[in-house]
């Protein structure tokens, strides 16, 4: 296993439509237990895989309180099962030290594939239905400061620009 690097805005792999997945096989498997050791080292509750480079249709995700109990879906596809939308401050590790609400359906399905290539559904509330709506539209090029007002959004992409000289300049 490794930590991989995280992209971060502006980067235009961030703005890639990820590709299904046509076979869950050790390759992959490989690739979901390095995102699982990226998204620890980064502190981060989930990560799509291209926020690693990667444009396949694959997220990893861990809510747990001892960080031990990772899951892992390999194209996803999820339904709103409410009109009921939830605002949350949210985060992104591709968007560094920026968070600003967003509004999403408080309660969806996903149905996915698993590590062991098993299909899987379930329901998901709470921040289960933040995460993974947030790494879906990871999936479809898309990142939360998308949802901002253009003014907000640049002033997020400059900010994150400059800790990236900052931490560059550090090392
Ligand atoms: O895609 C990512 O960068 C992973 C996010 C997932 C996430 C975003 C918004 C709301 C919930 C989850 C990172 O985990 S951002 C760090 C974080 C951690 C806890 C709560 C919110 C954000
Ligand atoms: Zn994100």
């Amino acid at each position: 296993m490794a930590v991989r690097e995280i992209l971060t805005v502006p980067d235009a792999r961030l703005k890639l439509v990820s590709k299904p997945v046509d076979t869950v096989d050790d390759a992959l498997r490989d690739l979901m237990d390095d995102m699982v050791e990226t998204m620890y080292a980064a502190d981060g509750i989930g990560l799509a895989a291209i926020q690693v480079g990667v444009d396949k249709r694959v997220i990893v995700m861990d809510l747990s309180e001892n960080r031990d109990a990772p899951r892992y879906f390999v194209n996803p596809v999820i339904t709103p099962l409410t009109e009921d939308l939830k605002p949350y401050s949210e985060g992104c590790l591709s968007i560094p030290d920026v968070f600003d609400e967003v509004e999403r359906p408080s309660k969806v399905k996903v149905e996915y594939i698993d590590y062991d290539g098993q299909k899987r559904e379930e329901i998901a509330e709470d921040l289960f239905a933040v995460c993974i709506q947030h790494e879906m539209d990871h999936l479809e090029g898309v990142v939360f400061i998308d949802y901002l007002s253009r003014l907000k959004r640049e002033r997020a992409v400059k900010k994150v620009q400059k800790l990236v000289r900052q931490r560059a300049a550090a090392e």
